[in-house]
């Protein structure tokens, strides 16, 4: 794409644009335009003369440093009052994460929590935690609902993570989930919430714009497939794309049932079997995995990464922040956790937080380096690609540019 006007141009950079299929299609000696909140221009620094554009109005020289797309995160739960650290005493102590679940404790125990606390005790807990994750060059971030589990707690959940968005100046986009657990209020009568929340709650707070994506927990201690389509019903009549947490703990079938929907993504994955993954591969419904969850839970079942591969499914990789199953507050460490548990690729795990991470919320403007791609970076303080996954901890984020500025 050409511009009227470059606002800056940034030099000596090694751009790891994901743009090619070739290796983190990493561009040595690089330079990247901006213009407005644009990428206008992305190659080699000698091809640069031969683009033939006027001067920037800025020039930045980054020395070699590494510059990657802004981190996405595309499934996060960082909404939520409280924490579960006793819970993580006791499943040391051998309680599993459905006996404590099955007990009342578990997501039921965040939902007290998240209820008890005010919009502004929720909104200031919830941008402590998206600090940790924009110092680590997050730029676009999802949050799903499902810890208020009433129409007034789901709606304040929902309206701290759009605040959440509008104060920190990234994308948030949000997710209703309130097929997450049977609140206390229902807990023998769940026909009847299932029914509230797609024939009340999804109307009611898509038509307050609350809502860009509906998932749902499908499994044994939370949704079955049944009440998953009713859900996946009213949000297809409602023009809503779906996601899924499908096949964590058991094969219930969901991800077959999400890619009928023509779902964006089906999420963990670990209990995914081939018909899952020839619906997913024929519907394009993306695999998110989940390397937070799966190691905070010593899960040991891997999730079937070679069959994703062989039939083409984009893998994409997320935190899953949330307070039960995925403390996690570092998608370049769920990047990283992804290479060495699930033996992705650092080249796979680093499309999985950028290019694919953008696919699987539905987004087609951001995720690589090219021109008219929005123009959100990661500028790092290292040189290879692969040094994102291989650091533990660390800070390697040296800058991040959102909307063509350079962010606080
Ligand atoms: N995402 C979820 O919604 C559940 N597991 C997961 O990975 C439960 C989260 C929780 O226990 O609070
Ligand atoms: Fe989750």
């Amino acid at each position: 794409m050409t511009a009227p006007r470059w606002d800056v141009l940034l030099t000596g950079a090694r751009l790891a644009t994901f743009a090619e299929d070739t290796p983190f299609g990493l561009i040595d000696d690089g330079a990247l335009a901006i213009a407005g909140d644009r990428i206008a221009w992305v190659g080699r620094r000698a091809e640069l003369a031969a683009a033939g554009h006027p001067p920037a109005v800025e020039t930045v020289d980054l020395g070699g440093a590494l510059v990657t797309p802004g981190l996405i995160d595309c499934h996060t739960h960082l909404v939520f009052g409280g924490h579960r650290a006793r819970e993580f005493d006791m499943r040391l102590h051998g309680a599993s994460y459905e006996a404590i679940a099955r007990a009342g404790g578990g997501i039921l125990s965040t939902v007290a929590a998240t209820r008890a606390a005010s919009e502004d005790e929720l909104l200031a807990a919830a941008a402590t935690r998206a600090r940790a994750l924009l110092a680590d060059g997050v730029t676009t971030l999802e949050i799903k609902s499902g810890y208020g589990l009433t129409l007034l707690d789901e709606q304040k959940m929902l309206r701290v993570a759009r605040r959440l968005g509008a104060q920190s100046g990234i994308t948030v986009c949000t997710t209703f989930l309130g097929l997450h657990t049977v609140p206390p209020e229902f807990r023998d009568r769940r026909g009847a919430y299932v029914a509230e929340v797609c024939d009340h709650w999804l109307p009611t707070l898509a038509g307050e714009g609350l809502i860009d994506a509906v998932d749902a927990f499908c499994e044994q201690i939370a949704f079955t497939p049944e009440e998953t389509r009713r859900l996946f019903e009213r949000a297809r009549a409602l023009g809503l794309p779906v996601k899924l947490h499908a096949e964590q703990l058991s094969d219930q079938g969901g991800a077959a049932l999400v890619a009928t929907f023509g779902g964006l993504s089906a999420d963990h994955l670990e209990h995914l079997d081939e018909t899952g993954i020839e619906a997913m591969a024929r519907a394009g419904t993306m695999a998110v995995l989940l390397p937070g969850a799966f190691y905070a839970l010593r899960e040991t079942k891997l999730p079937p990464v070679d069959s994703l591969r062989a039939a083409g499914v984009p893998i994409a990789v997320a935190t899953d922040c949330n307070p039960g199953t995925s403390p996690l507050l570092s998608l370049r460490m769920a990047a990283g956790m992804a290479c060495t548990l699930f033996r992705l690729t650092p080249d796979e795990a680093l499309r999985g937080i950028t290019v694919h991470a953008a696919r699987a919320l539905g987004l087609t403007d951001r995720g690589t380096l090219a021109g008219g791609q929005l123009a959100d970076l990661a500028v790092w303080n290292v040189r290879d690609p692969a040094e994102l996954c291989y650091w533990i901890g660390g800070n390697l984020l040296r800058q991040r540019w959102v909307g063509g500025r350079p962010a606080a």
